[in-house]
C-alpha cells in the first residue's frame, strides 16, 4: 500500500465509522444499533409485524459481528479500534488462502446487510432500495443514482455482485474502485 491508498483506505473506513455512530459519541456501541434499526425500520414500514422482528434480529447478527471490533471489550470500539480492526480484516482478505473463519464471519455480516438493504425480500436490491437506503445514510440523490447505474444490471443489483462489492469495498485501497459507491453500506 502507498501512502496514499493507505490514507484513500482510511478515510473510507472512518467515514463508515462515523455512519455507524449514530449517537456521536466518539464511539460504537450497541446502543448506536438500536438507533440506526428504529430509523431503519421507519424506512420498511413499521406496519409490518414480521418485518419488524427480522429486522430487529438482523440488528442483533450485525451488532454481535462489529462489536467483534472492541478489542479491549469495554463495550465500546473506538476509531482506533475500528480502523485496527477493519486492517486487519482487509490484510487477510488480500491473502490468497483467507482464513476461512474470518471469511465466514464477515459473510455474515455482508449477508445481513444485504438483507437489510433489500427490503422486501425478493433477492436483490432495486433502485429505490438503493435510493431510499442511500439517502438513509445521508448521500445525495445524484450521487446514489450515479452509483446505482455503475453497479447495477439494468434496474436491479444482484445479490452476488451486491455481496462481491461489499468485500471488495473492505478490501480496496483504489480511489477508483467501483466499489467505493458502497460506501454507507457494511
Ligand atoms: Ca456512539
Ligand atoms: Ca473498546
Amino acid at each position: 500500500m502507498t501512502s496514499e491508498t493507505k490514507s484513500f483506505w482510511n478515510e473510507k473506513m472512518t467515514h463508515l465509522f462515523y455512519l455507524y455512530d449514530a449517537d456521536r459519541d466518539g464511539s460504537i456501541t450497541p446502543l448506536d444499533f438500536e438507533i440506526l434499526a428504529d430509523k431503519l425500520s421507519a424506512l420498511v414500514g413499521q406496519d409490518d409485524i414480521k418485518r419488524r422482528e427480522d429486522y430487529a434480529s438482523a440488528r442483533k447478527t450485525l451488532c454481535q459481528a462489529i462489536m467483534r471490533a472492541d478489542a479491549n471489550k469495554d463495550g465500546k470500539i473506538t476509531l482506533d479500534e475500528w480502523l485496527d480492526f477493519h486492517a486487519n480484516l482487509a490484510n487477510e482478505l488480500r491473502k490468497p488462502d483467507t482464513n476461512p473463519e474470518v471469511l465466514e464471519q464477515l459473510s455474515e455480516r455482508i449477508n445481513t446487510t444485504f438483507n437489510m438493504i433489500d427490503l422486501n425480500h425478493d433477492g436483490y436490491i432495486a433502485k429505490d432500495e438503493w435510493l431510499k437506503t442511500c439517502q438513509f445514510f445521508g448521500v445525495d440523490e445524484k450521487t446514489a443514482e450515479k452509483s446505482f447505474e455503475q453497479i447495477s444490471d439494468g434496474d436491479r443489483l444482484e445479490e452476488d455482485k451486491a455481496k462481491s462489492l461489499f468485500l471488495e469495498y473492505i478490501k480496496s485501497d483504489d480511489p477508483n474502485h467501483v466499489s467505493n459507491c458502497c460506501l454507507c453500506f457494511l
